[in-house]
């Protein structure tokens, strides 16, 4: 298999993440690609534009991170990321942390490509409220974390947004405001997969 991403993309890292934590990093190659620069390989395998993108190996070219964290999930099933016994748990943080990660990267995108105007409107005012509310709700209902329970698809997709957020909006202050998720975040990002996935 054939994963393009780049150094930057939360939606990429975690993918990549997934890829280590399932133990196929030997079954994906990695292929480093600049998607804002419309890379000619990135386009001819998705017409989109975006990464991530894995070619599995019958060379059907899959997008979208989720679906791609699925279909590696069943690579190697056990054990799973969204275990039976624990699956609407699983799919309700993902749901959150996906919501974050997309509210957080349209956050920096629009301040990279749009003007003072856009950036102080309607839509951008409703991200920001979007990505503290979540924090919020994040922070009641997050346990410590414990390397003795297996990690899921939940946690990696929040890890993967907070880190984002650490990355990109540090003015988000998250550390101060909501110590409990911190914690969380300084735990589970000990992990070999995410030390090294980290953004540069
Ligand atoms: N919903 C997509 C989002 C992917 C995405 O937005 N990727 C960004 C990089 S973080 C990209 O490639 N953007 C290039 C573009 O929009 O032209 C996913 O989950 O994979």
């Amino acid at each position: 298999m054939k994963l393009f991403l780049n150094k930057t993309s939360p939606y990429a890292r975690m993918t990549r993440i997934v890829v280590l934590e399932k133990g196929l990093e030997k079954r994906v190659a990695l292929y480093w690609c600049d998607p804002w620069n419309d890379d000619e390989q990135l386009l001819a395998e998705n017409p989109v534009g975006r990464i991530p993108v894995l070619i599995t190996d019958q060379g059907t070219a899959l997008s979208e991170s989720l679906l791609i964290a699925g279909y590696l999930n069943e690579q190697q099933p056990t054990p799973s990321l969204v275990p039976e016994d624990r699956k609407e748990q699983v799919l309700h943080r993902v749901g959150l942390g996906q919501g974050l990660m997309d509210a957080s990267f349209t956050t920096v995108i629009s301040r990279k490509h749009l003007d003072a105007q856009a950036n102080g409107s309607v839509l951008s005012q409703r991200r920001s409220r979007a990505i503290d509310r979540t924090l919020e709700q994040l922070d009641r209902c997050i346990n410590r974390y414990s390397s003795d329970i297996d990690i899921t698809l939940g946690d990696i997709s929040v890890a993967v947004a907070l880190e984002y957020l650490a990355f990109r909006l540090p003015e988000t202050a998250v550390a101060d405001r909501y110590p409990n998720l911190e914690a969380w975040r300084n735990a589970i990002t000990q992990r070999t997969s995410f030390m090294t996935t980290a953004f540069s």
